[in-house]
């Protein structure tokens, strides 16, 4: 199993960096903990602008702040209200990644509105893709507004906002024969209807309510935004997203384990030094701080998402605590030595696993530190994805959000 999970990352990752193939061979460990530190960095480094558009009062900025798991009072938050608010592009990066940064855009609505001059004024290169929001039916300044992105060969998600609106209203009026599922299934043809009508071909509508995120079609949404933005610029926007899918969880823990024998090559070969109490092993302990820190961040574990996540859903922050099964105090030096001496302990079988796949005979010379560091990060996010499911579907009782009607996007 590990000789697989490793050739399987070295000819991945080779395909990117044609020489690295070369110099584990050579074995020069320094060197490829160099250029692996740069692969790392790179990772950590890449820049994705999301435009958000839409009518006035459509609900913009409401998920600016949803989708970076803020609500409307976090002083990190976008204006939000029944008045109009956003009148200039507004960049808010994520509060964890920076690099993210959702821009909250101007309302379509004026009376003079042409894509064109919008799409300039919005400066239209910024942007990976937009989200264009309406509360109801999709107009033709929605379409228009797509074909310029068309044209300039920028992708878009149409969003249904408000939908706990329909559905409420619905409800009332008929109480008799309500059937969420059927209101949906009408809000979704009415949207494709009018887009369709209006010459654009499948187009990828997604329906939300910015106040119940985890319900409808965020945890599509979310996995078409990854699948549709550069592959170079997937992981970055993955471990960005918020929590609220069985299927993000699992993507994210995908793409963070494909990158654990990076780490523990980066934190074996640059920077490292005897860990104390723990017999012959030797890394940078502050490269895995950095490490598990992101793990918890991306799903929600650190103190911060806890104790946002307490508010929401109204329980004390003591319970979730008591329910996780990871750290509940924040990553220090003293925990990741203690981690990586209960890692040891399983470490050795592993190492001989390890020193049987050729093309790592380069780290034989620090086999035990890199096998020891492989394990304790491997038991670390698999303890932190579990945590995650945990969360969702104790805390948030999200427990699949597929709706079946969606099944042509
Ligand atoms: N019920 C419900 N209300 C929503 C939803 N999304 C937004 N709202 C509310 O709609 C109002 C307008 O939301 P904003 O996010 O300020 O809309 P906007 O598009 O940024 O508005 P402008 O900046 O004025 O163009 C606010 O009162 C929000 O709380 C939703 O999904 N459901
Ligand atoms: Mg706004």
């Amino acid at each position: 199993m590990a000789n697989q999970i490793f050739q399987f990352n070295i000819s991945e990752l080779s395909k990117d960096t044609g020489a690295l193939k070369e110099t584990f061979e050579a074995g020069n460990l320094p060197a490829v903990a160099a250029k692996l530190q740069a692969t790392l960095h790179s990772l950590e480094d890449v820049r994705l602008d999301i435009g958000v558009t839409g009518a006035i009062g459509s609900g913009k900025s409401t998920f600016v702040n949803a989708i970076r798991g803020l609500g409307d009072e976090d002083p990190k938050s976008a204006g939000t209200g029944v008045v109009e608010m956003t009148v200039e592009p507004t960049p808010y990066p994520h509060p964890k990644y920076f690099n993210i940064i959702i821009w909250d855009l101007p309302g379509i609505d004026t009376p003079t509105f042409q894509a064109d001059e919008y799409l300039q004024r919005v400066v239209v290169d910024r942007y990976d893709f937009f989200i264009i929001i309406t509360p109801d039916s999709f107009t033709a300044r929605h379409t228009q507004l797509a074909r310029g992105l068309l044209q300039q060969g920028k992708g878009f998600y149409f969003v249904r906002s408000k939908v706990d609106v329909d559905l409420a209203a619905s409800r009332s009026r008929r109480p008799s024969t309500f059937s969420e599922q059927r209101v949906l299934r009408q809000i979704r043809e009415d949207c494709w209807q009018r887009l369709e009508a209006e010459g654009l071909q499948d187009p990828k509508v997604f329906l939300l309510s910015m106040f119940e995120l985890g319900k409808y079609d965020f945890g599509l949404l979310e996995e078409s935004m990854v699948t549709g933005v550069e592959s170079h610029k997937q992981h970055t926007l993955l471990v960005a997203l918020p929590n609220l899918s069985e299927a993000i969880l699992e993507k994210k823990a995908s793409s963070l384990r494909q990158h654990i024998w990076l780490v523990a090559t980066v934190a074996c070969g640059i920077n490292s030094s005897p860990v104390p109490g723990v017999e012959d092993v030797a890394c940078d302990l502050y490269r895995l701080i950095h490490a598990l820190e992101g793990y918890y961040h991306s799903f929600g574990l650190d103190e911060d998402s806890l104790v946002k996540l307490a508010a929401q859903t109204g329980q004390p922050l003591h319970r979730l605590l008591e329910a996780i099964q990871g750290p509940k105090t924040p990553v220090t030096k003293e925990l990741v030595v203690d981690m990586l001496g209960q890692a040891s302990r399983d470490a050795s079988a592993f190492t001989q696993e390890l020193l049987n796949v050729p093309v790592l005979g380069a780290l034989a010379t620090c086999g035990i530190s890199f096998a020891t560091v492989y394990q304790m990060l491997r038991l670390s996010l698999d303890v932190a994805v579990e945590d995650a499911h945990m969360l969702i579907q104790t805390f948030l009782h999200i427990t699949e959000n597929r709706l079946s009607e969606n099944s042509n996007q």
